[in-house]
């Protein structure tokens, strides 16, 4: 039987151990639209097949989520509860202290967690903010998380201060398609989170950049930011996957909401096209039953953000988190030296029902 263009496309990804040098980087819009278009049940089956090749299969890595500065944005990105020029319900906040973000660290390392993600309200970070975050990073550096900070825009210099103070991860999403992006973000261009992101490989930091789904975007749209992901060389370590969280008052939030198919679909595509990356299930799992984000995690997602609050949106409960592991029997990746995976997961269990009634994650607001 002769092979259709989506069999000879993903058995190119799929027919290799996908070495950096095999990885693909020349994706076309159109060669990404004939993954998407395909019948949902051979999506899923090269989704997983691709997974199966670089991942354990049962196993999430989890990060926790800390606003260190809320709110009073200069940016106008339409989604965006932080956003100065919208009306919505969140309390700004200054940079928090140095001491209460490694309180809010050292809980999530309590409770499991492996990567600690700091994220700021701030176009760019300013010269004074600088010495308080690399303080953050060392800090959170000590207590033996790995380190991930979402601060906006990066200068080569500011790039390489964070660099040195030890931090592991840089989040910069691309957010949409350059083709929609100016109908989302008008104060900042795509082509500045590009030079972000060059900043960060070049200090030598892992990327984490992916996007947001669900903003009213249409399939070409998906298509062309997985293919503007998936064609940086090297592709991003970490690749988030937002379902868009409808903030009240924000422009975005009234608009239609993705089919959950589509959603799932997007993760799949993901998947094949940065095979050794990890895909994080991102913000809006919120509003996903149980089914869905299990059919997220067969599709090759391999991350989450773990603990009840994102960064002024709401997230599941960690206990929601772990009972769903354990249905699943999903393990969590762990950086702690035990061979004992299932333990692991047992310990987190154990951390969750003890401390789910205290309120363990540091409200930033
Ligand atoms: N201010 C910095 C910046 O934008 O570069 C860092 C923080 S910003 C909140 C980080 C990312 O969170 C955004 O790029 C966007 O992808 C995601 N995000 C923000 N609000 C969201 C929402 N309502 N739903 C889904 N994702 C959202
Ligand atoms: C990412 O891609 N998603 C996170 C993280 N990077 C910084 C942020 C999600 C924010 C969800 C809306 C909110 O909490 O305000
Ligand atoms: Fe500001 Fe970041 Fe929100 Fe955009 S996404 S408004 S830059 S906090």
């Amino acid at each position: 039987m002769a092979l259709s263009s989506s069999d000879t496309l993903t058995n190119s990804v799929i027919n290799n151990d996908s070495t950096e040098s095999e990885i693909k980087h020349d994706w076309t819009i159109e060669q990404v639209k004939t993954l998407f278009d395909l019948p949902f049940n051979d999506l899923m089956f090269k989704a997983q097949t691709v997974h199966r090749q670089h991942f354990n299969a049962n196993e999430v890595q989890v990060s926790t989520l800390l606003s260190i500065k809320t709110g009073a944005c200069p940016e106008d990105c339409k989604y965006c509860s932080q956003s100065a020029r919208y009306k919505t319900d969140i309390e700004k906040e200054r940079l928090m202290e140095v001491d209460k973000v490694l309180e809010a660290a050292k809980k999530a390392k309590d409770m499991g967690s492996t990567r600690f993600c700091m994220g700021a309200a701030w176009r760019n970070p300013k010269a004074r903010d600088m010495p308080y975050v690399l303080d953050m990073v060392k800090g959170v550096k000590e207590l033996g998380l790995e380190t991930c900070m979402t601060l906006g825009m990066l200068s080569e210099e500011q790039a390489q201060q964070l660099n040195a103070a030890g931090l592991d991860y840089y989040n910069h999403n691309l957010d949409t398609s350059p083709e929609n992006y100016n109908n989302i973000i008008t104060t900042r261009t795509f082509q500045d989170r590009l030079d972000t992101l060059d900043n960060v490989r070049t200090a030598g930091m892992k990327v984490c950049s992916g996007g947001i789904v669900g903003m009213g975007e249409g399939k070409s749209d998906r298509a062309s930011l997985l293919a503007q992901l998936a064609n940086l060389t090297p592709q991003p370590e970490s690749v988030p996957i937002n379902m868009l969280v409808k903030m009240e008052g924000t422009p975005l939030s009234e608009v239609d909401d993705l089919d959950s198919f589509d959603f799932v679909r997007c993760i799949a595509v993901a998947r094949i096209m940065m095979p050794k990356s990890h895909v994080r299930l991102s913000a809006g799992r919120s509003a996903m039953n149980e089914q869905m984000q299990a059919m997220c995690f067969l599709a090759g997602a391999n991350s989450i953000f773990y603990g009840c609050k994102l960064l002024t949106a709401e997230n599941p409960e960690t206990n929601q988190d772990i009972a769903l592991f354990e249905k699943l029997g999903i393990n969590t990746e762990t950086i702690i030296d035990n061979n004992d995976e299932q333990q692991v997961t047992k310990q987190l269990y154990t951390a969750a029902v003890d401390q789910q009634h205290q309120d363990i994650f540091y409200n930033a607001q």
